[in-house]
C-alpha cells in the first residue's frame, strides 16, 4: 500500500512570524498562506518539558490550514471540541506535535512533520481522530492516548508515510480505543500496536 502520499503542499521558505501568544482559531478558517510561525521563547523552547503553550489552539470545529510550524515547534497545536488542520507542515516537532484537549472529531489531512523526540498525535480527552495523507518521520510514536487513561479513543490513518519511529505507531492503556491504519508506507516504524487496544489493525 501507499500510493499518492504528498503530505504537505507549504514548501518551508515562507515569510517567518514569531509568535509570543498563542494564536487562537474558534470559528470559521484561519488561513496562514503557508507563512513559518516559530514559536517565541514566551510559549517555550521546543524541548521535552511539559507545560509549554501550543502555537496554536483550534475549536469548535474550526478549520487551521496552510501553516508551517518552524524550527520551535513549543506544544505544536491544540484542538478543543474537534477541530480540522489541513496542509500543515512542522518542521522540528516541540514537545510534541498536536494535542487533543477536550472531545470532539479531529481530522487531520495533507500533514507532514519531523523530528519529534517522543510523541507526534498526543490524546488527552475522547475522542475521534482521523489523518489522512501524512508524512511522519522520526518520532517516538506517532500517537499516544494520554498514559493511564482509559477513555475511548477511536483514530483512523490513511495514506501514512511513518518512518523511523523510535518506539512504535500507535500506542494506549485504554482496552475500549481503536485504532486503524490503511494504504500507508512504514519503515522502521516498531511496534504499530502498543497496549490493549479494543481492536488495532493495518491493510491495504
Ligand atoms: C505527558 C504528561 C501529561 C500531558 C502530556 C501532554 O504525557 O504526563 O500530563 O502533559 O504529556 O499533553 O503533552
Ligand atoms: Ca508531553
Ligand atoms: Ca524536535
Ligand atoms: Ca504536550
Amino acid at each position: 500500500g501507499g500510493g499518492s502520499i504528498t503530505g504537505s503542499s507549504c514548501g518551508t521558505g515562507g515569510a517567518q512570524t514569531t509568535v509570543n501568544a498563542t494564536i487562537r482559531v474558534t470559528s470559521g478558517t484561519y488561513d496562514g498562506g503557508c507563512q513559518r510561525f516559530n514559536a517565541g521563547s514566551a510559549l517555550g523552547d521546543g524541548s521535552q518539558s511539559e507545560g509549554q503553550q501550543p502555537v496554536f489552539r483550534v475549536e469548535n470545529g474550526a478549520t487551521l490550514r496552510n501553516i508551517v510550524i518552524g524550527n520551535n515547534g513549543a506544544d505544536g497545536i491544540h484542538t478543543y471540541n474537534g477541530a480540522v488542520l489541513d496542509n500543515i507542515y512542522w518542521m522540528n516537532v516541540g514537545e510534541d506535535a498536536m494535542t487533543i484537549k477536550s472531545s470532539g472529531t479531529t481530522t487531520v489531512r495533507n500533514i507532514e512533520g519531523y523530528d519529534a523526540d517522543d510523541k507526534f498525535f498526543q490524546v488527552n480527552a475522547a475522542s475521534t481522530l482521523n489523518v489522512s495523507n501524512c508524512i511522519i518521520h522520526r518520532a517516538g510514536k506517532a500517537l499516544r492516548q494520554n498514559g493511564g487513561t482509559t477513555f475511548r479513543v477511536d483514530v483512523t490513518f490513511d495514506r501514512c508515510d511513518i518512518n523511523s519511529m523510535n518506539e512504535g505507531v500507535f500506542r494506549t492503556d485504554s482496552s475500549s480505543s481503536t485504532a486503524r491504519l490503511t494504504n500507508s508506507r512504514l519503515r522502521n516504524a516498531g511496534t504499530i500496536c502498543i497496549g490493549p487496544w479494543a481492536s488495532c489493525a493495518q491493510s491495504g
